[in-house]
């Protein structure tokens, strides 16, 4: 163990794995499967047979202290599912979409899928391999670093516009040289008894609701925490939430438009001389021309086009400028607008201009235990190699962020084989049909044509059965040991394995496996283990000595850019090129965007397609995230199910009584592009009776195999296209115009 010690660490009372009661307790993080961002701190119970049996908060832990949501404390019956995959199986391609499998050895699926790959590298190199996955589970790091050491540059998110985080991250990435997130002291062991710390007297929360869906390492309890000690919020949401109600104000906007509040807001802001001249006087560059852009943006026309009072639109920019220490929470909402570079760079303005960068209870920069997110491995490639990503060349922004691939462009490139074909596809965490791909059907076409599919999960999915070859059984978290350093705040944790289920293997240990027998010299590790503790070894602690002393918290400073800590040079100021936080940006321009923040009306929508309203009344919001479902997980586990037994549309009372529903009919949810069915929720929760919004990726797992588990008339993406904004990030997955009418007997 190194002498220095550069981690706070938790006094624990006791060993990472005890006895209590007749059960073992094993410390430890809840990273992932099932899926979650987060991996709360977590004791497992186990009993004398190895099962586990029940899953507690750990109340040692500072990032929940104790606390769990519902799908961590029914854990056992997710993992013990009948449903589960327990061992490989092989389906000959031609019978694709048939529920006709084959069991195969571990050694089998790793020899044939080996030579498969080594094959498809021979004849049309490595780049003709897609390596795809979800988000936010434990997987990033093993996934793209076996596509890299196979030599595809070609990993990434099968998400048009790739409209989850990655958008934010690049977009503050490019324009500030970091990422941000609020500061609600996550970053230090004693929280919120932090010396250093001040709580935010103001935070918005934009399009993100972090009660019930704990994104990006960000913990929702945490606002309630702050809240408590005083801290207002100004909730922006079509939606009336738990939270919204416990608001200071609350925004009711129309999905698709937060870029012309966040405007609207620097309009109020500006003009009233509510923001820090100091901080903009030294450290942000195209202030003046923000100024002028924003004068397009007068308060009054953006409450036309947000549909929100104008008075709470003033009342909003007043009570954040005027707070002495506040933050932005915003998210997937943001992300999932197709012109989502500007509205970002427009809402982080409302931060940088007021001044609240890297200060105590404002925007933060996450510590980081080590870098390696999206990056374990990215040397592995050749120039070459690089070049060849998907998409890289037409949207330059691409290299700012995670080394992704652009999913509209691999859309086309699957369908025309230009500039080369694709020929295979390794599908790890991703059931792209129920929930990633925009115009599922679309993406189905051009998959089905494809030599080589396998498929990595917990459980048989429509797109494993619609597409895979070879199907992996992977473990969840209790069944594996793994490393949680990664994505969000930083903390070095272990995940610590307690149990096993039939054959299933770790992502990891999959991974190690076939990377080992495709490229040995870049998986020279033994085991899984020894990998990890490699990872972490500059922290100076092995896998097994982190374990012990996990959660390990890297110490923090705040006012970085004062310090010079946050450029390659060492000089004081920000990580850009013009050493300032740019609002008009130097990369923007490079890559022949406007450089400056704007708003573009969704098309089709109210504002750029009106002639459609007749046909398509209501403005459509998708995914708002549910407590008991991950993603399209969970729908097979019959507790967290019977929470939302069916996938639902709320509607207004006034819209219900006007176009002729009632709670609980089950309705088509149509626009110029397809349909959904939807079981209808009459609730007045929608604060506009013009907005609808239903839940996202639906299938039903007690469904015909082979009808793909209804997954077709079930996804909503049937309405939404791949369409990504101008600079290849953002799509409108959450605003659409639509009809709702009754679904027809037998249909
Ligand atoms: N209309 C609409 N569409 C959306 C959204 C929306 O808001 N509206 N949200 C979008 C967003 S933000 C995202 S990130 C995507 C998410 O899309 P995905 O992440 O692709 O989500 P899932 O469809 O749940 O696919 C995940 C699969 O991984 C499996 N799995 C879970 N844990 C593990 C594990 O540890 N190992 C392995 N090998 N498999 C595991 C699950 O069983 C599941 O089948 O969906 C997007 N789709
Ligand atoms: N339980 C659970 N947790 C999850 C997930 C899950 O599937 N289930 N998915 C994970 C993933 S990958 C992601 S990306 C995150 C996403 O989590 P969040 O970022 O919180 O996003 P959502 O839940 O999609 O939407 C948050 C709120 O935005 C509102 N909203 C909808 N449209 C708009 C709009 O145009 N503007 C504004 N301002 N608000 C709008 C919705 O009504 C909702 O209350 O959650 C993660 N956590
Ligand atoms: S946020 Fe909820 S589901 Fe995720 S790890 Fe924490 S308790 Fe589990
Ligand atoms: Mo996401």
């Amino acid at each position: 163990m190194s002498e220095q010690r550069k981690y706070d660490l938790v006094e624990h009372a006791k060993p990472w794995r005890y006895e209590e009661d007749g059960l073992t307790v094993t410390r430890g993080s809840a990273w992932t499967g099932p899926g979650c961002h987060l991996g709360c701190g977590v004791k497992l119970y186990t009993d004398s047979d190895g099962k586990l049996v029940k899953v507690e908060g750990d109340e040692e832990n500072p990032f929940n202290k104790g606390r769990l949501c519902v799908r961590c404390l029914d854990l056992p019956e997710v993992v013990y599912s009948e449903k589960r995959l327990t061992y490989p199986m092989k389906r000959d391609p031609k019978d694709r979409g048939k529920n006709k499998w084959q069991r195969i050895t571990w050694d089998e699926a790793f020899d044939e899928i080996e030579a498969h790959l080594v094959d498809l590298k021979e004849r049309y190199g490595a780049e003709s391999v897609l390596f795809l996955q979800g988000t936010g589970r434990d997987i990033a790091s093993w996934i793209s670093r076996l596509a890299w050491s196979y030599g595809s540059p070609n990993y990434g998110f099968p998400l048009s516009g790739l409209a989850c985080y990655l958008p934010r991250v690049s977009g503050m990435y490019s324009t500030t040289g970091a990422f941000w997130v609020c500061d609600c002291s996550q970053q230090f062991i004693d929280r919120y008894d932090n010396p250093n710390y001040t709580a935010p007297e103001v935070m918005i929360l934009l399009g993100n609701y972090p009660l019930i869906s704990n994104s990006d390492g960000f913990y929702g309890h945490w606002v309630v925490d702050l809240m408590k000690r005083g801290m207002k919020v100004i909730c922006v949401d079509p939606r009336m939430t738990w939270l919204g109600n416990k608001a200071a104000i609350q925004l009711p906007i129309r999905p698709g438009t937060d870029a012309a509040l966040a405007l609207g807001m620097l309009n109020v802001i500006i003009n009233e001389d509510l923001f820090d001249h100091d901080f903009v006087d030294r450290w942000v560059y195209g202030f003046d021309e923000l100024k002028e852009r924003v004068q397009d943006y007068p308060p009054e026309k953006v409450s036309e086009i947000t549909w929100i009072p104008v008075e709470k639109i003033y009342d909003a920019a007043r009570m954040f400028a005027n707070a002495s220490q506040a933050c932005i929470q915003w998210g997937v909402a943001v992300d999932m607008t197709k012109e989502t570079l500007p509205a970002i760079q427009a809402i982080a303005a409302l931060t940088q201009i007021t001044g609240n960068i890297d200060k105590p209870g404002a925007m933060i920069i996450p510590p980081e235990i080590l870098f390696y997110g999206g990056g374990f491995g990215a040397d592995l490639l050749t120039e070459e190699q690089t070049e060849k990503r998907i998409g890289v060349k037409k949207y330059p922004l691409l290299k700012f962020g995670f080394a992704t691939l652009q999913a509209d462009e691999m859309m086309k490139q699957m369908e025309t084989g230009d500039p080369y074909e694709i020929h295979g596809a390794w599908m790890q965490t991703t059931n792209t049909l129920a929930c990633m791909g925009a115009d599922p059907d679309r993406f189905y076409n051009a998959a089905v044509k494809l030599d080589f599919i396998v498929g990595v999960d917990l459980f048989m999915t429509p797109t494993i059965m619609a597409l895979a070859d070879y199907v992996l059984p992977a473990a969840t978290y209790p069944e594996r040991d793994g490393l949680r350093i990664g994505d969000g705040p930083q903390r070095g944790e272990t995940i610590n394995k307690v149990c096993s289920v039939g054959e299933c293997k770790s992502d990891m240990e999959i991974n190690l496996e076939l990377g080992r027998r495709l490229n040995p010299d870049a998986w020279p590790w033994a085991d899984v283990k020894e990998m990890f503790s490699s990872i972490i070894a500059e922290t100076g602690y092995s896998f097994d000595e982190m374990r012990e002393i996990a959660p390990a918290y890297p110490q923090y400073t705040y006012k970085k850019y004062e310090k010079g800590l946050l450029r390659p040079d060492g000089e004081p100021g920000f990580n850009t090129p013009t050493g300032r936080i740019e609002i008009w940006s130097t990369q923007y321009a490079n890559a022949g965007l406007d450089p400056l923040p704007y708003f573009e009306e969704p098309e089709p929508g109210p504002g750029s397609t009106p002639e459609l309203l007749d046909e398509y009344p209501l403005v459509l919001t998708t995914g708002a995230r549910n407590w008991n479902m991950f993603h399209s997980e969970h729908r097979n586990i019959p507790r967290l199910r019977a929470m939302r037994p069916d996938p639902i549309i709320e509607v207004h009372p006034e819209a219900a009584e006007k176009y002729g529903i009632a709670d609980g009919d089950w309705v088509w949810v149509e626009n110029q592009r397809g349909r959904a069915k939807r079981r209808v929720k009459v609730t007045p929760v929608l604060l506009d009776p013009r907005i609808c919004s239903t839940d996202h990726a639906w299938w039903l797992p007690e469904a015909d195999p082979e009808n793909l588990f209804d997954v077709r008339e079930l996804a909503i993406n049937n309405l939404v296209p791949w369409q990504p904004g101008k600079s290849g990030f953002g799509s409108n997955y959450k605003c659409s115009l639509v009809k709702l009418y009754k679904v027809e007997e037998g249909e």
